[in-house]
């Protein structure tokens, strides 16, 4: 009796200690690639028939990569060994490879059907033949394999059915790539996540697993190329030194078909190559750079090139040799398109001695340039005229450059959306930018259509989208940063999907398959940027932030050394009323957009609400759409923010015990300091405002909590990203 009793409990000891060991604490690492064993037994059974054998035929690093990511992601997702074989006797198996690498693959007839996809593109198809049903994953290259590889087990992870596939998948745009506005001393200019990525003290030597995991991270959303370094650059990373570093993390990326650039300081002629001037038409300067490039691809072969902020914020540019835009990237140009490397060429541009509105100058200064850069270069524009604000309308150049190549820029960390902190969901914002009509070719000319070639005939095509990455252990610091990464991969790859498809896949992948869960948070996220923007800067307010951290509210700021700095610039509020009036009457920045456009905006009564106070200035008196005055709506609208914070926190609230208590929890306090956040904006906001409306907050409305005075003389320290 005794020994049974002893026997029992050392068996209930060892299923413990067994459940303590596999339950392991869930911090975020794996991000949308989990692959644990799925939840549906009919989609268990189905895939574990299809797919128990991989047959990769071939071998090259990448089908290595490959093999390797089929391995473990079957093997975790099934939650059965797997075997990856040259030759297989299975009746079902899936077939990965291009028909270079695999004689099978070969021998399936899909000829027609690779010859649509191009180098980075593949197929799936279920296949019978010889008697044996297939699934295939082919491609052109192994690049394109791995990328459908990964595309199945997004089918997979989000329990598709495999039993009858036809899909045909290739990129809309050619570069797709993220920008590390990360510093050599691994500090990350408007990062929130922790520290840079890039250990450079310890490269070339040490390759840290976190290098493999970003690759992996990035291919399985198609991304393919990074800048590693901030683009308010320092030279030396051009130095031997660095090269060597630089081009051990270009080796480690390759198999996953990711290309490194960096970014080129454009004064280093100057600070590393000890020449006098960096003038681009300098013979000297030519020379240097020609040979500078041609040692960086000793290095990295297949280096993919510059990207550059030149006269912008304090950069050096070819304007301090009284040269243009188009002598300064045609330089780097010259140099790159023997090696076949691009130039990414900024067009944040904007100078606080020049008297024109900030909204203006980019415009200005590339329109007249357009046609005349060489055909290695893409100018790189944000998508707003101003900075990555909340809601912008679309930067007027888009619609505008026909002969130049334009690349989009999108900021993925949150500088101007709750940093770290706050959850907003960015599909719905990069979507309503993409969507937005130039009318440069009459109606229906959308930015997408202008980034992805088609409108204008670019041979070069690419969408940037500055990284929100960091070393924190889950990578984004906000658990729900996470999706922004995802869903600008996807949308680079794709803009025409959804943001709720996008949102409906991450959620699976990140966090449960539960319906219930996944309808809820997908609302909730879908509703997270207008959220913010209503709590910040509804009805088209912007660039009211903190001063030089930009977190919370700023209204006030004034008096600083750039008036293009400041929040009164932009807010323009006076007892009369508020907003910019950046039509015929004021600074006009409406007549860069096309007249389909200015005839809609240019008229209070037509403007979309969203950007009423971005083009007009009004009467606080001024009559919305909803009826009720300027000033009562604005009341409404940041109340409205806050509110919808509060109904986020109680949706998320409701599921607990659906997720892992850890990213339940994290998610549960950052929304708790969210809903403070929201708060200071719209009290901050509200009666700094009103100190100009002398009108009060509607009755039903919750009052401020504080004074302005208390929120005016907030001053949070350390503030990371700076
Ligand atoms: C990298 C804004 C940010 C700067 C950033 C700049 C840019 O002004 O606040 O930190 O600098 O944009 O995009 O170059």
């Amino acid at each position: 009796m005794i020994r049974t009793k002893s026997f029992l409990s050392l068996l209930l000891l060892t299923a413990l200690l067994s459940l303590q060991l596999t339950t392991r604490a869930e911090d975020g690492y794996r991000l949308w690639q989990r692959y644990d064993q799925l939840p549906s037994k009919n989609h268990l059974k189905q895939y574990r028939q299809s797919l128990g054998e991989v047959m990769v035929q071939g071998s090259s690093p990448t089908l290595t990569v490959v093999k390797e990511e089929l391995q473990t992601a079957l093997g975790g997702l099934l939650g059965q060994p797997v075997t990856i074989t040259e030759n297989s006797r299975k009746k079902e198996i899936l077939v990965a490879g291009t028909p270079a690498s695999s004689a099978l693959i070969k021998g399936l007839n899909l000829e027609a059907d690779l010859q649509k996809v191009g180098k980075e593109g593949y197929v799936l198809v279920s296949k019978k033949a010889g008697g044996k049903k297939y699934t295939v994953i082919a491609a052109n290259t192994d690049l394109g394999v791995l990328y459908g590889s990964f595309h199945l087990l997004r089918l997979l992870q989000t329990q598709q059915d495999i039993s009858n596939l036809q899909v045909s998948n290739s990129p809309k745009v050619q570069h797709r790539i993220l920008n590390h506005w990360d510093n050599l001393d691994r500090t990350v200019e408007r990062g929130y996540a922790g520290f840079s990525l890039w250990d450079w003290h310890k490269l070339p030597q040490y390759i840290d697993q976190r290098y493999l995991d970003y690759a992996r991270a990035n291919a399985s959303i198609g991304i393919n190329g990074t800048v590693l370094t901030n683009v308010n650059a320092n030279s030396l990373v051009l130095t031997p030194d660095y090269l060597r570093k630089v081009k051990a993390l270009a080796d480690t990326f390759r198999p996953y078909g990711i290309r490194v650039y960096l970014t080129a300081r454009f004064s280093s002629p100057i600070e590393i190559g000890k020449l006098k001037t960096a003038d681009p038409l300098n013979p000297e300067v030519i020379a240097w750079w020609k040979n500078k490039v041609d040692e960086i691809y000793r290095y990295i072969p297949d280096f993919g090139g510059f990207l550059v902020k030149a006269n912008s914020e304090g950069q050096p540019g070819p304007q301090n040799y009284n040269r243009s835009h188009a002598d300064g990237a045609n330089l780097l140009a010259q140099a790159l398109a023997p090696k076949g490397g691009i130039v990414m060429w900024r067009a944040f541009v904007y100078d606080n001695n020049v008297p024109e509105d900030r909204a203006k100058q980019a415009y200005t200064e590339f329109k007249p340039l357009d046609g005349t850069f060489k055909q290695n270069v893409m100018v790189q524009v944000k998508n707003g005229a101003i900075d990555f604000q909340p809601r912008e309308p679309f930067h007027p150049l888009f619609g505008a450059m026909p002969k130049t190549p334009l690349m989009m820029e999108f900021q993925i960390t949150q500088e101007y959306l709750g940093q770290g902190t706050n959850l907003a969901y960015l599909a719905p914002m990069f979507k309503e930018t993409l969507a937005a009509d130039t009318y440069a070719n009459g109606k229906g000319s959308t930015v997408a259509k202008v980034i992805d070639g088609s409108l204008h005939n670019y041979s070069l095509t690419g969408m940037a989208g500055v990284s929100n990455i960091g070393n924190d252990r889950n990578w984004t610091s906000h658990p729900f940063g996470q999706a922004n990464w995802y869903a600008f991969g996807r949308l680079a790859w794709d803009h025409s999907l959804t943001s709720e498809e996008i949102a409906e896949e991450w959620i699976k992948m990140t966090f449960s398959h539960d319906p219930g869960f996944v309808a809820q948070v997908k609302n909730m996220m879908m509703g997270s940027r207008e959220t913010v923007v209503n709590y910040m800067t509804p009805l088209g307010l912007h660039h009211i932030m903190g001063w030089d951290h930009h977190y919370g509210p700023g209204p006030w700021i004034k008096d600083k050394p750039r008036a293009d700095w400041t929040s009164v610039y932009y807010h323009r509020a006076t007892e009369k009323g508020i907003g910019f009036d950046r039509t015929k009457t004021g600074s006009n920045a409406l007549a860069q957009y096309a007249p389909d456009i200015q005839a809609q905006w240019g008229n209070p009564a037509t403007c979309p609400e969203e950007f009423l106070l971005w083009f007009h200035h009004l009467p606080w008196d001024y009559k919305t759409k909803s009826g009720r005055t300027l000033w009562n709506e604005l009341c409404y609208r940041y109340s409205g923010g806050v509110d919808s914070v509060r109904a986020m926190q109680k949706t998320w609230n409701t599921q607990q015990g659906k997720v892992d208590k850890e990213r339940f929890k994290q998610v549960q306090m950052l929304l708790t300091m969210q809903e403070q956040d929201a708060k200071m904006w719209r009290d901050a906001c509200l009666l700094y405002f009103q100190t100009f409306s002398k009108r009060p907050i509607p009755q039903e409305l919750e009052k401020p909590a504080n004074t302005l005075e208390y929120y005016m003389s907030l001053d949070p320290k350390f503030v990371p990203g700076i």
